[in-house]
């Protein structure tokens, strides 16, 4: 990186780190870097000085009313995408944080989706008795599961309204993000940002949230993620992300388990989409974890380094062999 801040992959790169909480939108971001490039037309004008988003989003609540001025535009649509497998524990209370109400209030029609890993307990249950649609993915897998989730619902929104605007928010489904800040989110992909990942490095974490080992191994596997992209990012295994449509669409993704993460960033590198790191808090996750710590960073390092190494063709999403999957929208 020379010292404009420019890299060697062309793209620029934000030099002031954030190291406090996240305020507005539009300087709440801890590596950016923008392309000339590409070529994302989202359509949405965020207001990135509005002097409600300085608050500290730790302190708001989920359904705090905003910008009533704009309740009236419809602005697009927020698809909250809860990655699940047996999260019976959490499950609902996750549901019941997404701040529905306040992003209706921003102008967005809000769909919640639980995508589930044919879990074999009462999530899907209780994700119905919460109203919020559900997808059973096929095969085994967080990556597998979300790819496949986005082939369908890319496909049923192009096919509803093409020219619509539509931003993914993706979090686990454990109760350990904090699904409240979906807003800010939101404000950041309206004000610029094609991709949005959550750090829990740079922000609270709750005691016992992340052993000494995986946050050794996240990192470790950041480290390698910037140096093999020429991108800085200090949490690429954060289970939060937001992004656009356009941003995943055509993003080669291949990931099956939980190199799903690292898949994206390489995808957005490869691609030179604006991507935004914003510190999150970070809690102690409700139920027992699906992932085998060593084992799943092994399977990051080696997706990272064959994104790297191979730079899959970018041209479709790959679909997936969805026909036994099950899509059931909530009424
Ligand atoms: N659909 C689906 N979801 C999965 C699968 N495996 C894990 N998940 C979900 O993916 C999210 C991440 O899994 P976790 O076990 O929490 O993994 P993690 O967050 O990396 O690890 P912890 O920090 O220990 O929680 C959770 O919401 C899981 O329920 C799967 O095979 N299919
Ligand atoms: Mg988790």
């Amino acid at each position: 990186m020379n010292e404009r801040g420019v890299d060697d992959c062309g793209l620029r790169v934000c030099s002031e780190p954030l190291r406090r909480p996240l305020s507005a939108a539009a300087d709440a971001h801890v590596g950016v870097w923008d392309s000339g490039d590409a070529d994302f037309s989202g359509g949405m004008s965020g207001d990135a000085t509005d002097p409600e988003a300085t608050e500290i989003p730790s302190a708001t609540p989920a359904d705090r009313p905003s910008r009533p001025k704009e309740a009236a535009l419809r602005r697009g649509e927020v698809v909250v995408l809860l990655p699940a497998l047996n999260e019976e524990g959490a499950i609902g209370h996750v549901i019941d944080r997404i701040p529905r109400q306040a992003l209706a209030v921003q102008g967005y029609d809000v769909s919640v989706w639980v995508v589930d890993g044919q879990s074999t307990d009462r999530t899907m249950e209780i994700a119905r008795e919460r109203g919020a649609s559900t997808y059973v993915q096929t095969g085994t897998g967080k990556g597998n599961a979300m790819r496949q989730a986005l082939d369908h619902l890319l496909a049923q929104s192009r096919m509803r309204n093409p020219h619509a605007d539509q931003f993914f928010v993706m979090l686990d489904a454990d109760g350990s993000y904090p699904a409240e800040e979906i807003t800010r989110f939101v404000e950041i992909l309206e004000s610029g940002g094609d991709i949005v990942l959550g750090s829990r490095m740079d922000g609270p974490m709750a005691e016992g949230a992340m052993s000494d080992m995986n946050r050794l191994g996240n990192r470790l596997l950041s480290r390698l993620a910037t140096l093999l992209f020429h991108v800085p990012v200090t949490d690429v295994c954060t289970g939060m992300w937001g992004f656009r449509d356009d941003a995943v669409r055509g993003g080669g993704l291949v990931a099956e388990g939980f190199d799903l993460e690292a898949d994206l960033f390489a995808s957005a590198c490869e691609r030179k989409i604006r991507i935004r790191e914003v510190p999150i808090q970070y809690g102690a996750r409700i139920g027992e974890p699906k992932l085998v710590p060593l084992r799943t960073g092994l399977v990051i390092a080696w997706r990272l380094l064959m994104r790297r190494l191979a730079r899959p063709a970018t041209e479709s999403f790959r679909p997936q062999s969805s026909s036994a999957a099950t899509p059931e929208e909530a009424a």
